[in-house]
Order: C-alpha cells, then sequence, then structure tokens
C-alpha cells in the first residue's frame, strides 16, 4: 500500500488523525530510509569455496572435517535428524529449536569414503562429504535424496557478515513443498521464494510472493524418498526452485536445483528423511509441539473490520442464533480500540466490553482480540510510557526511537528479541484478559510500517536485542513475530495460568507452532484467492504449524453466494474456520447471499460441529507428533506421482479426504485417490483407490470421502461422543483414534486406539488396552456397509 492508498483507506476506516499522521511522519520515514542507506556498505566483497578436505576428526554422532578454508561439523541426532554447520556453527542458539539441541546419536560415526572424501553412517540416512565439500544426503540403501555443491561465500573485504550461497541438486522426479506459507504452492514451481516476512500491502494471490510467513523449511518428495531441510539463518535470502526433468527414452534426466542465497547468518542445516509423519515427528520434536487450541477455537469463528459497536455485535450473534447457526468465537477487530491504540478500548463504542464478553460467554462464544505489534508513539500512551520506562522500544544506531506509521498514527515497536521486553508485553494481556477476551489475533507483525517508500516495514539498521547478542533488523526481521507470539503465550500463560493461550499470529517462523497458529492474512476475494488459500493451510503445515486457515470468503472485494459458499465450504474442513473481511468488502455473515447459500453453509456449519471430537483428537495428535490436521493426498504414498501432482484435495487426519470445489459452476469434479476403499460419505458409494473418480459436488456440499476402517470421533445428536465407523473392506481392518477433549487447562488425556474388522455380516469395533481388546465406551454408528 503506497502512502495515498494508506490516507484513503484511513479515512474509509474513520481515523483522520492516522491520515495526518502520515502525512507529518512520511519526512520522518525519508530520514529513516537515509538510516538504511546508512548501514556499512559492503564494499569490494572475496569469494571463498571449502577448498580440499585436509583432515578429518570423529566426534559423538558424526565429526568434524577441515577443508583448505573452512570447516564442517556433522552430527547425527538421536531424534534421527542430522545437523551440520560450516565454519564453527552449531546448533544454537537458535529461534527454531524448541530447547537444547537433541544428543548425538552414539550409533552414528564418521569413516573413510571412498575418493577421499567421508561419511556417516546412521540408521535412517547416510551422509556423504567428497574431498571438495559436496555433501550428499543417501537413503540406507544408497540412494541420493539431495546433493549439496560446496558452499560459496561472499566476505567483504572490510569485514562484516558474509553472504552466502548453496546449490543442490535434488532427483528429477522431485517435487518441492514448504517454506511457509505461500500464495502459489503447495507444489513449489519454478521460480524465486523469497525469505522476508512481508504485508503484501494489499489484499493477495498466487503470484504474490513473499508474504507473512516465510521459513526456510523446504520439502523435497521423490521416488526416492521424502526429506526436509532447514536452514537454520533468519535473514534475508531467496531460493530459486527448479524441478527436473526425466529423460524420456534415452535421453538423459535433468536434476533438479535448488539454490539459496542468503544475506547473511550461520551456514547450518537440519536434515530430516523418511516418511512425511517420520520427518514431521523428527521437525516436532526438534522445533517443539504444536500448542493446542481450546475446543471451542476448533469450532466457527466469524470477524468482521468494522463491527462499530456492541450492539452490532450483539446484531451478529443474534443472526446467527435466530437461524440456528453454531458459533464459537466472535473477533474485535482495530476498530473497537480506542484511535486504534493497542491493549485499549473505544469508551463510547464498546463501553461494556466485559458484559458483553460475559454474556457471549453464557451462549458459548468466545471474543478475540486483535493485538497490533506498535503502540502508538504519544505521552500519555499507558503501553508508550510503560514501554519506554522499561526501554522497550526499538533504537536506531544512535539510539533513538525507530518511528513508523501504523494505524493509530506514528508508532513505536517493542522489541520482542528481548527477554526482558517479552516479560513486559506480556504482562500487559492483563488488560485484554480483564475485558473479557478468550483468545489473541496479532497482526502488524512482520513488523509492519505504512512507508511512502521502499520496504514497510523496520530500517535494517534498526539495533535489537537478540536474546542479549545484539545485531540489527536484518537479522531480527524474520522472528520478530515469533518472539511476539512467545510473549504472548508466555505473558498469557502466567496471567491465566490454568488456562492454555489462544493465539495466533499473522507473521512467524520456524518453531511459531509452540505458541499458537497463524491465519492467511488478506486473501484476495476470488477464486483464485480461495485455491491460494489452500496451498497455504497445507504449507504451512507441512513446516510445522498445523493450526491455520483463510478469510474465508477473501478479505476484500464481495464474493458472489457461489464463491462465499465454496469458501465456506472448505473452510468447514479446516483448522481455524473463520469469516472475516475488511472495510468496503460486502459482508460475510451466511444470511447475506441469499435462502439457498444460507441452508447450504448451515449444513457446513452443523457438519463442522458435529466433526468437533475429530477436531479435537487431531489437534492433540498434531501436539503428540507434529502431524498436521490437513495434509496432502501424498503422506501416505509420496511414491505416488498422481498424488504428488495434486494440489486440489487434501486428507483430513487419517480418515478423511476433502475435496473442495475450487472453480465456478462445478456441479462434480475429479478426485485423485490414494490405495484403498474409499466412501463418499453423503452417498455411501465405495471408490477403490488408487483412481481417479468423478464425484458429485452439488451446490449444498463438497465431496468428502472416508477411509475404509476408518473409526472417527463425532458429535451426536445429544451431544456426546460417538463413533463413526467406515466399514473395511472384505478381509481389511481398520482403526482410528480419540483423544477426549482436555478441556482448557493443561491436562493430557490418553489416547484411545480402535480398531474395526469385519466378522461375516457385521462389523466389529473394539477398542485396544493394555487388557486386550474391549467393548467401546461410546455408541457406534456403521456407515458405509452393505457397499461392496
Ligand atoms: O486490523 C485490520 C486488518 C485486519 O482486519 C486483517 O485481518 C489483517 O490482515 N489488518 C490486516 C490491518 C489492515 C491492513 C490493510
Amino acid at each position: 500500500m503506497d502512502g495515498r492508498d494508506l490516507v484513503r483507506s484511513l479515512k474509509a476506516v474513520g481515523s483522520v488523525g492516522a491520515a495526518q499522521g502520515l502525512r507529518t511522519v512520511r519526512a520522518a520515514w525519508r530520514r529513516q530510509r537515509a538510516d538504511a542507506l546508512g548501514l556499512t556498505p559492503r564494499g569490494a566483497e572475496r569469494a571463498r569455496v571449502p577448498g580440499v578436505l585436509e583432515s578429518a576428526e570423529p566426534g559423538p554422532g558424526g565429526g568434524t572435517l577441515r577443508f583448505g578454508a573452512a570447516e564442517l561439523r556433522i552430527t547425527v541426532t538421536v531424534s534421527g535428524a542430522v545437523f551440520w554447520g560450516w565454519d564453527g556453527a552449531g546448533p544454537e542458539p537458535s529461534y527454531a529449536l524448541a530447547g537444547r539441541c537433541p544428543d548425538p546419536d552414539p550409533r552414528a560415526v564418521l569413516e573413510p569414503d571412498k575418493d577421499g572424501g567421508w561419511r556417516v553412517m546412521a540408521e535412517r540416512v547416510t551422509v556423504v562429504v567428497s574431498r571438495l565439500g559436496a555433501i550428499e544426503v543417501r537413503t540406507p540403501g544408497g540412494v541420493t535424496l539431495r546433493r549439496d555443491l560446496p558452499p560459496r561465500w561472499w566476505e567483504p573485504a572490510g569485514g562484516g557478515p558474509a553472504r552466502w550461497t548453496q546449490r543442490s541438486e535434488v532427483p528429477a522426479d522431485a517435487r518441492f513443498f514448504g517454506l511457509g506459507g505461500r500464495a502459489s504452492g503447495p507444489r513449489l514451481r519454478d521460480g524465486a521464494y523469497r525469505l522476508w516476512n512481508t504485508d503484501p500491502g494489499r489484499a493477495f494471490a498466487p503470484g504474490d510472493d513473499p508474504l507473512y510467513l516465510t521459513m526456510p523449511v523446504q520439502w523435497v518428495v521423490s521416488d526416492a524418498g521424502t526429506h526436509l531441510v532447514f536452514h537454520d539463518s533468519t535473514w534475508d535470502g531467496t531460493v530459486l526452485l527448479r524441478e527436473g526433468v526425466e529423460g524420456a527414452g534415452s535421453g538423459h534426466d535433468r536434476a533438479g536445483t535448488s539454490e539459496l542465497r542468503m544475506e547473511g547468518g550461520p551456514l547450518r542445516c537440519w536434515v530430516m528423511v523418511g516418511t512425511p509423519a517420520r520427518v514431521l515427528l523428527a521437525w516436532a520434536s526438534l522445533t517443539g509441539a504444536p500448542a493446542l487450541p481450546p475446543a471451542w477455537a476448533l469450532g466457527h469463528h466469524h470477524a468482521r473490520w468494522g463491527f462499530g459497536s456492541e450492539q452490532e455485535v450483539r446484531r451478529i450473534v443474534a443472526g446467527y442464533q435466530e437461524r440456528g447457526l453454531p458459533l464459537d468465537a466472535v473477533h474485535l477487530d482495530i476498530d473497537h480500540l480506542e484511535e486504534h491504540r493497542v491493549f485499549t478500548v473505544d469508551p463510547d463504542r464498546f463501553a461494556k466490553l466485559p458484559q458483553l464478553a460475559e454474556e457471549l460467554r453464557q451462549d458459548g462464544i468466545r471474543l478475540v482480540s486483535i493485538v497490533d505489534a506498535a503502540v502508538k508513539a504519544e505521552p500519555g500512551d499507558a503501553v508508550y510510557d510503560s514501554g519506554k520506562a522499561a526501554d522497550a522500544f526499538v533504537r536506531d544506531a544512535s539510539g533513538q526511537l525507530v518511528r513508523g506509521l501504523v494505524w493509530p498514527g506514528e508508532s513505536v515497536f517493542p522489541d520482542f528479541t528481548h527477554p526482558r521486553v517479552r516479560r513486559w508485553w506480556g504482562r500487559l494481556y492483563e488488560e485484554r484478559l480483564a475485558q473479557g477476551f478468550s483468545g489473541f489475533w496479532h497482526d502488524m507483525n512482520e513488523p509492519t510500517s505504512f512507508a511512502a517508500f521502499g520496504e514497510t516495514t523496520l530500517p535494517r539498521s534498526a539495533r535489537h536485542g537478540l536474546e542479549g547478542r545484539g545485531g540489527d533488523h536484518r537479522e531480527a526481521h524474520n522472528v520478530y513475530a515469533l518472539c511476539m507470539a512467545r510473549a504472548g503465550y508466555e505473558g498469557l500463560a502466567e496471567l491465566a495460568p490454568r488456562q492454555r493461550p489462544f493465539v495466533f499470529s499473522r507473521s512467524g517462523w520456524a518453531g511459531m507452532q509452540r505458541y499458537g497458529g497463524t491465519w492467511s492474512g488478506d486473501v484476495a476475494t476470488g477464486w483464485a484467492g480461495l485455491r491460494a488459500s489452500l496451498a497455504l493451510v497445507l504449507g504451512l503445515g507441512l513446516c510445522g504449524v498445523p493450526y491455520s486457515g483463510p478469510d474465508v470468503g477473501g478479505y476484500d472485494g464481495s464474493p458472489d453466494p457461489e464463491l462465499f459458499l465454496r469458501w465456506f465450504q472448505l473452510g468447514a474442513y479446516l483448522p481455524l474456520f473463520r469469516t472475516h473481511a475488511g472495510p468496503g468488502a460486502g459482508r460475510r455473515e451466511p444470511w447475506e447471499f441469499g435462502p439457498e447459500v444460507l441452508e447450504h453453509a448451515r449444513a457446513a456449519l452443523l457438519e463442522r460441529r458435529r466433526l468437533l471430537p475429530y477436531f479435537v483428537t487431531l489437534a492433540q495428535l498434531a501436539r503428540r507428533t507434529g502431524a498436521p490436521y490437513v495434509r496432502p493426498v501424498w503422506w501416505g504414498a509420496p511414491e505416488e506421482r498422481a498424488l504428488r501432482d495434486c494440489e486440489d484435495a487434501f486428507l483430513l487426519g487419517d480418515c478423511l479426504l476433502v475435496a473442495p470445489v475450487l472453480e465456478p459452476g462445478a456441479e462434480r469434479r475429479t478426485v485423485q485417490l490414494p490405495h484403498g476403499r474409499w466412501y463418499d460419505t453423503v452417498t455411501g458409494r465405495a471408490y477403490e483407490g488408487p483412481a481417479r473418480v468423478l464425484a458429485d459436488a452439488p451446490l449444498s456440499r463438497i465431496p468428502v470421502f472416508a477411509r475404509a476402517g476408518a473409526v472417527l470421533p463425532v458429535r451426536g445428536d445429544d451431544g456426546g461422543l460417538e463413533l463413526e465407523v467406515w466399514a473395511p473392506a472384505r478381509g481389511r481392518t481398520g482403526r482410528g483414534l480419540v483423544v477426549p477433549d482436555a478441556g482448557e487447562g493443561w491436562e493430557e488425556p490418553e489416547t484411545e486406539r480402535y480398531v474395526s474388522r469385519r466378522s461375516g455380516r457385521r462389523v466389529v469395533v473394539e477398542r485396544e488396552g493394555e487388557g486386550g481388546a474391549a467393548e467401546p465406551p461410546y455408541p457406534v454408528r456403521i456407515r458405509g456397509f452393505g457397499e461392496g
């Protein structure tokens, strides 16, 4: 958004003060840019490559290899993940790691390889290093999954951080995924993907890159196997991807390539190899278990920028209730704040917020508050005053506070990379809790500042604490939101110790799942935006962030009834199911689109409510195993190429396959089914996979398939838990897991395991336990029986 657009939209939402503020801050911004340019110029640079291997020294889990001009340390850890770092880089300190680096695997040993190279052999992976510093990751069977060419550094002759490039080759048939939230995914085609969290400044669509949440986390899926590679540097960078080409007939294969260019930071990486489930388990054990959302956060959320008043909130809630539409949370955007200041409430329009919150809570509806990162720079503003006293705000190299322009006008930015500042910020949520809020929606934390010129974030020379190490914004930028999420999460856990915090954040980085989830930001209203919103959820899930979802209906425009409904139907199967839009956009209440849409939206809402126990289980399993709720259809069979290339369907846990309608006018669609029997959950019709089938997709529903044998927990008509069991194919068995709702505290309920099998003309379901199989403690409903 440029300066003029901003003034227009500020006026549109009634923020004339902020609009005037923009004009006065522009000049200051011009100075800030000059300061950004004031970073020591890089000047002449010298290129360096590792040189020739001179010596090798075995150590725990691997060892150290010394080259003529660089040193490489390799460690295989007990979690099966492999670490390597150049030039003395170790795994710590790291913003991504959940705790200390896992212990080295004592069974992994460094030993000589052929041609003067060395290798480390571990249970699930072999790493081979050539005498010039190329690194190959191989399966235990010896098939190459990735080959990193020797890296190259560019070092400023006058000193300062080195830039570096790492070029890698992957099998010709490989597909790339991940890199955080990418609108053009889930399969990342040839192109440049930047690693710099960015507010695109307008509603985004496929092709807009980067977005709010980038991560140097890459998945490579090929016939030979699956691996995740994480380059643990928070600096700005770019990944250039090029898929390979397989030689036709007698032609040669052209390997796929991934080239990472980093502006700085250590050259170190982690690699995880195995089935997708194993890879994410290793990733979650390294970077932390996903925070568990409370059950209400797995229901339906309704947000809007511009509810305007308590009366309006009540009116919307009543609209849901009168029509029998389930609603679990209402989100208040910046318009409920006093002059858009963080941690305030507009006393006129939201005079009795705690009372409203209590009323809603009685009806089973929670209030969620937006929390922006920036603080209005105005003496007298309580947050500003206390932050100033706590020396909490980002300064420039000369010691001046760095100022930007955000919704409240001229603003300053807490330095969340400082533990002391995180503690200060965390305590501010006390005010939100007193207002009755149950959840928190972090925004504008890339961080974003509306600049009239150049980049809309802080100057690169801005100083940050970086956990006491000190550094500038080039290093802190990408972890700013991660640290804000940590501040909020830890603050809330301390303020309300009996309650699990519920936080989700627009921006973030590797490891953010420890504190909460995210949403897809301002996705453009349109069919392309609908497609992008699924790509984001899938990509983020593979990067370890299982809880996310789009603004259903899109953020900016007015969806036609069909688009709204199709988006709503998709949203009903995504972890965060939220309708939301910005000012000037059409409304997003389901009854605004005519009676037919209302009826079908109601069906989607009721189905979501019925599936709530399944969502609760998926959330718990994500916490325990790292597996996202929403998984690519290749999750169980990454070697199946047709599944790798399927981008328009997803698995919801182990039991369901959801095939949303992503184009206008479709009344049926093709669906790529993985191996096994699948039932259309509405017609009960059975299909045998692997197959490409044509499924009915009338306006009333999107196709959803259940895996034969699946046992899934659902909510019965009386509100109690029931097991829905899809008949296993003859001679086969099935299974399912149930984790009962833990409430809002920290209790960790046990995972219940169920098996299903056929016995003559019946389907038998049993609970597995130490004392043998037992009757399930819930009513059981068998589906799909008789079809095959
Ligand atoms: O707080 C206003 C919006 C919010 O509705 C949206 O969800 C965020 O992604 N916010 C962005 C700031 C507006 C930027 C144009």
